[in-house]
């Protein structure tokens, strides 16, 4: 079976009350390729979510931007797998580079976490990516490969995982890579965990693009055989976040 192209909108630290409901009402207004095309996942910040989920259309998902490494207790300002398990909420973003640049989130603590989410029965967005400085040294692929791996240590099965490339030079910057650059990297990414993990979690193992994506770009972006869909931030928040799902077709 191929891989179904997957759109998420992740809306970091924005918006009110009224700003998330009027973001919804757009969203459940949209006519979009159906689910069994594109799957639609996005990510409020923690305080909104049970207003997303309860208002948010059936066909499209919603996941938080982060949750604790291990189970809950005197953690204060954390919230645990377990509590948006509770809540109902499927999916968690994990390791985003603004965590491990101003969070300083390690590649093994991402790993760590990344694991005990999927113990708990979430389904991860495990995000990776290099910054400019690394790419200008050619050192993109070796720190995509280490972010990677020090997932791959820590868990085996990779059904409830998708993977977001997002060069850290493009997050934010309107500047997105070139449809090469992003196809390059997701192709060399999918060779590594064929050589590292196996051969059917490559095959199967959906690679999205995040990075200053939007409506005038996703276009040609998707059409990448190795680009399996996006993690969108600040497109996410305006109505062209239709035309970006759209693009699955
Ligand atoms: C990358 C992306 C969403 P933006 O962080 O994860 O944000 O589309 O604003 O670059």
């Amino acid at each position: 079976m191929g891989r179904k192209f997957f759109v998420g909108g992740n809306w970091k630290c924005n918006g009110t009350t009224e700003e998330v409901k009027k973001i919804v009402t757009t969203l459940n207004e949209a006519q979009v390729p159906g689910d069994d095309v594109v799957e639609v996942v996005v990510s409020p910040p923690f305080v909104f979510l049970p207003v997303v989920k309860s208002l948010l259309r059936p066909d499209f998902h919603v996941a938080a931007q982060n949750c604790w490494v291990r189970k809950g207790g005197a953690f204060t300002g954390e919230v645990s797998a377990e509590m948006l398990v509770n809540l109902g909420i499927p999916w968690v973003i994990l390791g985003h580079s603004e965590r491990r640049q101003l969070l300083n989130e390690s590649d093994e603590f991402v790993g760590d976490k990344v694991a005990y989410a999927l113990s708990k029965g979430l389904k991860v967005i495990a995000c990776i990516g290099e910054t400019l400085e690394q790419r200008e040294s050619n050192s993109t692929m070796t720190v995509v490969a280490e972010q990677t791996k020090a997932i791959a240590a820590k868990i085996s099965n990779w059904d409830n995982v998708v993977l977001a490339y997002e060069p850290v030079w493009a997050i934010g910057t309107g500047k997105v890579a070139t449809p090469a650059q992003a196809q390059e990297v997701h192709a060399d990414l999918r060779k590594w965990i064929h050589n590292n993990v196996s051969a059917e979690v490559a095959a199967s193992v959906r690679i999205i693009y995040g990075g200053s994506v939007n409506g005038a770009n996703c276009k040609e972006l998707a059409g990448q055989p190795d680009v399996d869909g996006f993690l969108v931030g600040g497109a996410s928040l305006k109505p062209e976040f239709i035309d970006i799902i759209k693009s699955a077709t």
